[in-house]
Parts: structure tokens; C-alpha cells; sequence
């Protein structure tokens, strides 16, 4: 099914889901996990994005986020982005469900968001549990700690560890009422997220789904466009509004 096809689908649609991934922020310079040369070619996970791998090497890990806040600070939201957040005032119920971290979402002026796996810009104390905005980039002290003296951690979904209850129960209510749920950008292989797409189509809605290359959901989804977020979105949008 074509562009037109799922821009006729958003225009009548009254609850609009969106899943993103890395993929969206990958034409703002971000680099993705999972494609070529992306975070996991050149790192194992085991290594930096697990509770243990901190309790092993907190300053190891604090070095990669430090170095991607770095990357982050430099970079501006897409094409993608800005059309998401412009979607959310033409549906009567939108709700973007991002795994990124990197809130370019938000600063490209979305507001009907949820961030599944944490926010590179907030830190945890980890014995008081205590969650604050950090946005001091290069960090001066590495790790860097709370006042009580404890360690603080980035405020992220680590592998193995829960999502928190709120925002996934919202993320799963939300996919399972809407009429039209957009997949964007993932690879669509860490679970819960990869659920979503599955539980909207299980539940009736149109999926749709934007990527350059399939995914392990692609076969079941209504309609795969092929391509990047940031050219194929603004398509969309511009049908939606189209008279
Ligand atoms: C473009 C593009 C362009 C390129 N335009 N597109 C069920 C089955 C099997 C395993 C599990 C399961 N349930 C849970 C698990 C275990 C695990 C898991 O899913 N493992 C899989 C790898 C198999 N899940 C977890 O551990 C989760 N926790 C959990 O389930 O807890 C349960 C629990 C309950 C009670 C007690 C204890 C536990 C947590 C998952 C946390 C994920 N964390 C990370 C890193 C942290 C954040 C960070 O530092 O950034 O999150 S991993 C990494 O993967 C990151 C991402 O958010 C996530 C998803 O990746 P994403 O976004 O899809 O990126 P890529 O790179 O994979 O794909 C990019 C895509 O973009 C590609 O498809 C490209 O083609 C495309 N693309 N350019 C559009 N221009």
C-alpha cells in the first residue's frame, strides 16, 4: 500500500499510535544500535548497557554516554521529527511512543510523548533513587555523584531491566485503541516495544510501517514503506493536510 493509502488512513483516523527508534534520529547524525557500523558493531552491549556492566566499570559506561551526550548536544531534530510533532494537532488522540533517549522528539516541539527507555538528560541516584535533569556536557567529574555521595546513572532502560509500569501500561493502552499505529525507525526487536506494533494490529488497527530496510515485523504489517523517516514523513504529512 502506498503513501496515499496510509495518509487517508491517518486523515480519518480519530487515535493515532507512533513507535520510533533509533532510526528517526539517524538523519540528525545519530547513530543507530543495530545497521551497519552502528553502536553495536563497534560495542557489546554487555558491556555498557547493563546494570551489571555498571556495577563492573561505572566509569566505562559514564564514558559512552558521555560521549554520546556529546554527539546529541551537537545535533538537531530532522525532518522526521518536526512532522511528529506536528501530526499530534491533527488527530484527535496521538500519542508518540519513542525507545530514544536522545529527546530530540521534544525539542523538535512534541508533547504528546512518551520516552519508553529513559532520557540521556536525567540522572538516578542510585541509592536514594532520586531522578534530576543533567545537562552539563562534557560531564566534569566521571562517574559523577549525588550529593549524598552515592553514584548517579543515567536515567535509561537498560537490558534486563523494567520499563517503567506507568509509561508502559500507557504506551500498551495506547496501541491497543488505536485505529491508525505507525512504526518508525526500529528494528523492531527489543521487546516490550516490539510488542506494540503487534498488539495494535492483533486489536484492529491500520500498521504502518517506515523503514529503509524490513524488519522482522514487515510481514504483518498493512503497509511497508520503503525509505527514510525524514523523506517519507513529510510525504505523508503533506497528503494529510492536503485538502
Ligand atoms: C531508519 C533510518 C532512517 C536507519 N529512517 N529508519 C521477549 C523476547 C525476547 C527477549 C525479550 C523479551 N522481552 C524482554 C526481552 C529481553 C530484552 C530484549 O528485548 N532483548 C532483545 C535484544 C531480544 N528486553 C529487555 O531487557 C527490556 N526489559 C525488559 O523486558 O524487562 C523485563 C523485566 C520485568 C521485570 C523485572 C526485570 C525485567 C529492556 C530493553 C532496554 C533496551 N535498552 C537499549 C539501550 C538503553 C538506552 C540507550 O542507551 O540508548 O535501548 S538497547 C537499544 O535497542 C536501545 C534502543 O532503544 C533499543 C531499540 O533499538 P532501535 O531503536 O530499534 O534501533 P536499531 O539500531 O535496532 O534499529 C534502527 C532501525 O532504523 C533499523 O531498522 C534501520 O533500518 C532503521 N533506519 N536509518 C528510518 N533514516
Amino acid at each position: 500500500m502506498s503513501i496515499d493509502a496510509v495518509s487517508q488512513q491517518i486523515k480519518t483516523a480519530t487515535s493515532v499510535a507512533v513507535l520510533t527508534g533509533a532510526g528517526v534520529s539517524a538523519e540528525s547524525g545519530i547513530p543507530t544500535f543495530r545497521d551497519p557500523g552502528g553502536l553495536w558493531q563497534q560495542y557489546r552491549p554487555e558491556d555498557l548497557a547493563t546494570p551489571q556492566a555498571f556495577q563492573r566499570d561505572p566509569r566505562l559506561v559514564w564514558e559512552w554516554y558521555d560521549w554520546r551526550r556529546q554527539k546529541i548536544a551537537q545535533a538537531s531534530p530532522n525532518p522526521a521529527h518536526h512532522t511528529l510533532a506536528h501530526m499530534e494537532g491533527l488527530v484527535p488522540e496521538f500519542l508518540l511512543i519513542t525507545q530514544n533517549i536522545d529527546d530530540l522528539h521534544g525539542t523538535a516541539g512534541s508533547r504528546r510523548l512518551i520516552e519508553l527507555h529513559g532520557c540521556i538528560w536525567r540522572v538516578r541516584c542510585e541509592r536514594e533513587g532520586t531522578v534530576h535533569e543533567n545537562r552539563e556536557v562534557p560531564l566534569k567529574t566521571l562517574p559523577p555523584r549525588c550529593d549524598c555521595g552515592s553514584l548517579l546513572r543515567p536515567d535509561v532502560v537498560w537490558f534486563g531491566e523494567p520499563l517503567a509500569v506507568e509509561t508502559q501500561a500507557q504506551a500498551f493502552a495506547a496501541a491497543e485503541v488505536s485505529d491508525v499505529f505507525l512504526t518508525v525507525g526500529t528494528s523492531a526487536i527489543v521487546h516490550p516495544a516490539a510488542s506494540l506494533p503487534i498488539v495494535a494490529k492483533d486489536r484492529g488497527a491500520f500498521v504502518a510501517e517506515i523503514n529503509p530496510a524490513p524488519t522482522p515485523i514487515t510481514p504483518y504489517v498493512d503497509s511497508y514503506l520503503q525509505g527514510p523517516a525524514g523523506v517519507i514523513l513529510p510525504q505523508i504529512l503533506s497528503m494529510v493536510t492536503q485538502r
